[in-house]
């Protein structure tokens, strides 16, 4: 019971790496550096602690040390690992989580699969993770919870510790009540998330969506209302709101609301940009391309991130402009983050059928329009293919935040490109420079993609450097702070100050 700050994030936040037999913590230096800003904070806090899970085969006996007191630039913390068995990782995680809850929050209602949901093992992972937060925490500490899969970690921290400030922040959108309340235990989840003291989303739409489903179902009464400032506001935006709820009142206690949208480290993109290393990439890159322009999209392999979508538009570009044959390449990087799961061995195999039946329709020896990538590319050269990229094409069908696009802006540091965003990731209230486009519209994906192809250099500039000042103000450190700004400076313990933006 020594930590001011606990944080509860289902990843570790380091790589453990045995060298010579022995377990050595290593930074794990994330791009969008979420993990290393919040490892920043426990400085700030004086001490802090971590609670991650790691598998073990006899969790009453692991093989691993439970507790380890990590001393690195960050200061000296102790990170808690819980031990699940494999079975439990698989059900709470892969299975409630991913397969059951993840399709509910982007909004594809029809893809929720209630069978295999196993709601009590989510119960005993998330009261673990409580229990294990609940040890860590000073008198007073803040304890901040992250994602949608430790849902009940708040309430049932609120019981075991009444004295601790609790904030929890979602990274996935918040669908509104219709759609929410599909999932049977919605009262129970939003029950616990009004434990909080904060609860922190993105964007504001996803703040409203969240309180018309605790409306729907709790006595909750909205306290303050505020109109949403201008750089969360683009008008082009279809996630777009004029005004947002900053505070509940439930069962006598107040719930702050926050919305903060998610950065990326700017300067440590900035940094891989202008290595030189990075420019011999691109160059190398260049000579591939034999005068092609490149059309680069990342993301992980979701249906939520609308592939399918884009390789059909593509497909339609080429059909339709056969002046642009063997003109322009698609690069299209498609990562699976979760193996072994239905529902993503689907969409992967789907790609790859509708890549395969691009490049067979349109592709010859020299000119192969699309490449599709489904193993994972080193960050620094992910950098380099930003940097070589004439357009970055992001279109997901719904998205919480989306780095990838701050990561595109934030590595131009040459002021070129051409940003081409869905309206349905988070990150387009604030990029209202980059090209909107409509993933459900053909005429939008097909209209914004010849679009960005062709525009003057003079436009191109002047819309990527109004994008990089906002990826730079609201970067990952802006995000963080922003998110503890939610509590009053004389409720953080010591006083830690996070100053207004
Ligand atoms: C969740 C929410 C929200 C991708 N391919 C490679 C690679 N990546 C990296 C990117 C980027 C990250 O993966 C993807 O970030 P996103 O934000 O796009 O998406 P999610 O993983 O779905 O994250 C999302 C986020 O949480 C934060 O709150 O924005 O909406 O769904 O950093 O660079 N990295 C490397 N090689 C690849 O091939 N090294």
């Amino acid at each position: 019971m020594s930590s001011n700050l606990v944080i509860v994030y289902h990843r570790q936040p380091y790589e453990e790496v045995e060298v010579d037999g022995k377990i050595e913590y290593r930074e794990n230096k994330s791009p969008n550096g979420i993990v290393p800003t919040l490892k920043s904070f426990f400085g700030k806090f004086e001490r802090g602690a971590w609670i991650a899970w790691k598998e073990a085969e006899d969790p009453a006996n692991p093989d691993f040390e439970r507790v380890v007191e990590i001393d690195d630039a960050y200061g000296t913390y102790n990170v808690s690992r819980l031990p699940l068995t494999r079975e439990q990782v698989s059900s709470f995680y892969h299975v409630s989580s991913k397969e059951a809850f993840w399709p509910v929050l982007h909004g594809f209602k029809e893809r929720y699969n209630y069978d295999p949901v196993d709601w009590p093992t989510f119960r005993e992972v998330n009261w673990a993770f409580a229990e294990a937060a609940a040890a860590e925490a000073a008198e007073g500490a803040v304890v901040w919870i992250h994602d949608y899969n430790l849902w009940l970690v708040p309430g049932y921290l609120r019981r075991l510790r009444p004295d601790v400030k609790i904030s929890f922040f979602h990274h996935t959108p918040f669908p509104n009540a219709d759609i929410f309340n599909v999932l049977p235990w919605r009262r129970e989840i939003l029950q616990s998330l009004l434990a909080c003291d904060v609860v922190g989303f993105h964007i504001p739409r996803y703040v409203n969506n969240f309180v018309s489903a605790a409306r729907s179902l709790l006595e909750v009464e909205t306290q303050k209302r505020e109109k949403v400032k201008p750089e969360m506001n683009a008008e082009t935006s279809a996630l777009s709101e004029q005004s947002v709820v900053t505070e509940l009142a439930y069962e006598g206690r107040t719930v702050r609301l926050q919305a903060s949208p998610v950065g990326v480290d700017v300067d440590y993109i900035e940094s891989l940009a202008g290595r030189e290393a990075t420019a011999r990439k691109v160059a190398e890159i260049e000579r591939e391309l034999n005068g092609c322009k490149l059309v680069l999209s990342v993301g992980r392999t979701d249906y939520t991130k609308g592939g399918i979508e884009q390789l059909q538009s593509f497909e339609r570009l080429l059909e339709n402009r056969p002046d642009l044959r063997g003109k322009v390449r698609l690069m299209h990087v498609s990562v699976a983050a979760n193996r072994n799961m239905t529902a993503y061995e689907e969409i992967q195999r789907a790609l790859e059928h509708q890549a395969g039946m691009l490049n067979g329709r349109f592709g010859s020896l020299e000119w192969q329009p699309v490449a599709l990538i489904s193993r994972p590319i080193p960050f620094v050269d992910l950098v380099a293919y930003y940097r070589a990229a004439d357009v970055a094409w992001i279109t997901p069908l719904a998205d919480g935040m989306n780095l990838v696009c701050k990561e595109y802006c934030a590595a131009r540091t040459d002021g070129d490109g051409v940003l081409v965003l869905s309206e349905f990731a988070g990150a387009a209230v604030e990029l209202p420079s980059a090209v909107p486009t409509n993933p459900f519209s053909h005429k939008s994906m097909d209209g914004a993609i010849a679009f960005a192809l062709e525009m003057p250099e003079a436009e191109r500039r002047g819309r990527m450097e109004r994008a990089r000042e906002m990826v730079r103000k609201q970067d990952v450190r802006f995000w963080a702070e922003d998110q503890m700004r939610a509590f009053d400076t004389s409720d953080l313990p010591g006083g830690v100050d996070f100053a207004a933006a």
